[in-house]
């Protein structure tokens, strides 16, 4: 017994000794660069230096990274997507989630112990669109006992890129001159933060690439000409082999996949990297298709455009059948169940929002950890968190699922913060001239006994997912569509997990470093969604949605009206984004045309005297 407690200790001690402490300092700023080769303009870097750097720890390390705003116009922070931050939800990132945004100048220090977990993950800004602009990197858990073997391990990041900054593209998709919130196109697709890239490899060899779409928008695929790849890890969770020669990615998720080079030298490889087409509504100047070169001799001929034929293009590898290698069973029936239902709508001001149930997620005046770290017992209240916050509380170690109807005909990758979680169920996509079809839990598929784990998944147009998850990590965790425009747009909820066990964690206290900059930016680092600390359950003052339409007119009957009129105004190719943005007058030549109130003051943007009879055919849009 005194052995095996001094063997325990021993051990303890050893990996106390072997943990590391990684710290870094990095100061945001923008960098000059020309991503894809078209265009020159500045990314958001570190240090004066784009790309971001790849960090790599282990298990158990403590990370310790000094975020130096070094911007003078806008605030920042930074989220390490798929960490579980046990113990340590204060530094997860998402800004008015879980911390106040770090102003111009500041430091914050990020500083947690990385969890019981291994794989490739990565970081980027949770202020929103500075990921889309370049804040973004590769994130690796190294691990000692990888299961399968390889030679070498390479990065593979992929993406899309804008010429334009999110600071003039945002405004102008969120605004009422695009009422079908269309997304801007993409001028590029990225294939490791560049484009016709060269990756070099040596003959009979085994390479582990560790894939990521750090991108903000599109779905890629992914094929190399006559190789395959073996896939043997997703978000972090290793799985049993499977080959595929085409991989499906939507932005946030990660793929480890093994790569086995042939046996000769004598010919270079087209590594494709290809939009999902279906993701982009209006018409763009996006290539479609990106080539780059899997090189085994630097003098062999150059490689051409690798093109799948007919059917292939849709045969790729679905990851709901996946087995994670730990053979972790389907977790016991819910506890508890959210039900959301995803759509897009306009209210009141014109602009096409994302909703879950009827609500946009409208951000609090005080952070909502730091609401449930001063709240007291009414922390336990869903209240406290908003009534515009889609909040929802979650008792300890209780087996949640979250059921998600999406009724909007787009795909959609949602990513919880905090978890992976169980994917459970998933509907296949439902055509456009059909009716979305929702979960029945009365009327479901077989579950299976081992379901896929990850901690970003993809809900097909018009259908369902099912996910499920334990409750075992206190915290607060956000829960989104990872379409960056997709939540500028509002779509997300918070849950809120087991509230008395944050407030009552040392670990989970607000540190000095925190409450100063809260108090820089003029946060209140106490009191409910309003702002409120004297009485939690008065949510007179907090941040609301814009008014809903007037009844009796319908969105689609502003999207026709809106689009008959620009068409009539500019031509048919106004449609296009750029289009209508570049017009200077269009906002009063519109407003002429609906007989509409431009009036600063005035939410009212329909004249409420047309009638949606009088409107023709509006033109659905997938988001
Ligand atoms: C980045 O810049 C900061 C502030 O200028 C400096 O303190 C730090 O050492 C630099 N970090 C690296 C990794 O160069
Ligand atoms: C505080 O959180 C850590 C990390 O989740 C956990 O190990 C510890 O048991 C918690 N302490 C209390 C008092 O709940
Ligand atoms: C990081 O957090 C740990 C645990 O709370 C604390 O002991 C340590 O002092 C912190 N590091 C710094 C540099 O503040
Ligand atoms: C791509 O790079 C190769 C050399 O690596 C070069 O020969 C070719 O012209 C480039 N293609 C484009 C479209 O830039
Ligand atoms: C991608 O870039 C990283 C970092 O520069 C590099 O180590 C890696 O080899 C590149 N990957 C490929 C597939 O070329
Ligand atoms: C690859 O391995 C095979 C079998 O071991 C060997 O015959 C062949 O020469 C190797 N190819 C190269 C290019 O080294
Ligand atoms: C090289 O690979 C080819 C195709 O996979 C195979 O047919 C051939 O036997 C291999 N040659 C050697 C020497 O291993
Ligand atoms: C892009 O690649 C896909 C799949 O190989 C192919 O079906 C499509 O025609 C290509 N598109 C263009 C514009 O070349
Ligand atoms: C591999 O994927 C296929 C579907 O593509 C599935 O039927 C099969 O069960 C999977 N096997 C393993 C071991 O993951
Ligand atoms: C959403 O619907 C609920 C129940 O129908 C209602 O109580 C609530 O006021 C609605 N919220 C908004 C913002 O419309
Ligand atoms: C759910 O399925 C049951 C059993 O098939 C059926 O009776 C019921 O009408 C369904 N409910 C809905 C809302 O479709
Ligand atoms: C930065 O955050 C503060 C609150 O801390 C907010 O008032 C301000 O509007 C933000 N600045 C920008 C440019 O978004
Ligand atoms: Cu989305």
């Amino acid at each position: 017994m005194r052995n095996l407690f001094l063997i325990t200790f021993f051990i303890s001690l050893i990996s106390l000794v072997s943990a590391e402490t990684h710290t870094w300092y990095f100061k945001t700023g923008w960098v000059d660069a020309n991503p894809d080769g078209q265009f020159d303009r500045k990314m958001i870097g570190f240090n004066d230096t784009w790309p971001l750097p790849t960090l790599r720890v282990k298990k158990g390390d403590r990370v310790n990274l000094y975020l130096i705003n070094g911007f003078d116009d806008r605030n920042t922070s930074l989220h390490f997507h798929g960490m579980f931050q046990p113990g340590s939800s204060q530094m997860d990132g998402p800004e008015m989630i879980t911390q106040c945004p770090i102003p111009p100048g500041e430091t914050f220090l990020y500083n947690f112990t990385v969890g019981n977990q291994v794989g490739t993950y990565w970081y980027h800004s949770h202020t929103s669109g500075q990921y889309g602009d370049g804040m973004r990197g590769v994130f690796i858990i190294e691990d000692d006992d990888f299961p399968y073997e390889y030679d070498e391990e390479v990065v593979l990041t992929l993406g899309e890129h804008y010429h334009v900054y999110s600071d003039e593209l945002q405004p102008a998709f969120l605004s009422r001159f695009n009422p079908t919130g269309a997304e801007p196109i993409p001028e590029a697709l990225l294939f490791n933060e560049t484009y016709n890239a060269t990756w070099k490899v040596e003959p009979n060899k085994t390479y582990l690439l560790r894939i990521v779409n750090i991108g903000r928008f599109v779905s890629q695929y992914l094929w190399i000409e006559d190789h395959d790849f073996e896939i043997v890890e997703v978000d972090g969770i290793y799985v049993e082999k499977n080959t595929t020669d085409l991989l499906y990615i939507t932005v946030a998720q990660r793929y480890s996949v093994l790569v086995h080079t042939k046996n000769s030298t004598d010919k270079n490889y087209a590594f494709m990297n290809r939009v999902d087409p279906d993701m982009l509504d209006v018409p763009g100047n996006l290539r479609e298709n990106s080539t780059n070169t899997m090189e085994y001799d630097a003098g062999n001929a150059p490689v051409e455009e690798n093109i799948l034929e007919g059917d292939k293009n849709e045969q790729y590898f679905d990851d709901f059948y996946l087995k994670p290698l730990s053979k972790e069973k389907l977790l016991d029936d819910a506890d508890y169940t959210i039900t959301v239902d995803v759509q897009m709508d306009n209210l009141g001001d014109g602009v096409n929002y994302a909703f879950f149930n009827n609500l946009t997620f409208t951000p609090p005046r005080v952070p909502t950890l730091l609401t449930a770290l001063s709240a007291g017992e009414h922390a336990t209240n869903e209240l406290v968190y908003g009534s515009n916050t889609n909040s929802f509380v979650l008792q300890k170690d209780d087996v949640v699922d979250i059921v998600l109807n999406n009724l909007d005909p787009g795909k959609h990758p949602f990513h919880l913060h905090g978890h992976v979680f169980q994917l459970i169920e998933r509907h296949e996509a439902i055509d456009d001239d059909q009716d979305p079809v929702g979960y029945n839990s009365t009327d479901h598929a077989e579950w299976p006994e081992y379901p896929m784990i990850r901690d970003t998944v993809y809900v097909r147009p018009q259908s369902y997912i099912v996910m499920r998850f334990k409750a075992d990590n206190p915290g607060v965790w956000f829960f989104h569509c990872h379409i960056e425009w997709h939540l500028d747009q509002g779509l997300a909820i918070q849950l809120i997990e087991d509230p008395m066990g944050i407030q009552n964690n040392e670990t989970q206290q607000l540190t000095e470093n925190h409450k100063q900059i809260c108090e820089k930016g003029g946060i209140p680092w106490e009191g409910n969604a309003a702002g409120n600390s004297d009485n939690y359950l008065d949510l007179k003052s907090e941040n609301l949605q814009h008014k809903r339409l007037p009844t009796g007119f319908t969105a689609r009957g502003i999207i026709a009206l809106v689009f008959s009129c620009v068409a009539g105004v500019l031509g048919l190719m106004a449609i296009a984004f750029y289009g209508m943005n570049d017009i200077a007058d269009v906002e009063e030549r519109v407003a002429r045309d609906l007989d509409v109130d431009l009036d600063e003051n005035s939410d009212e943007f329909v004249n409420e005297e047309i009638s949606s009879s009088s409107i023709g055919n509006s033109s659905t849009n997938k988001h």
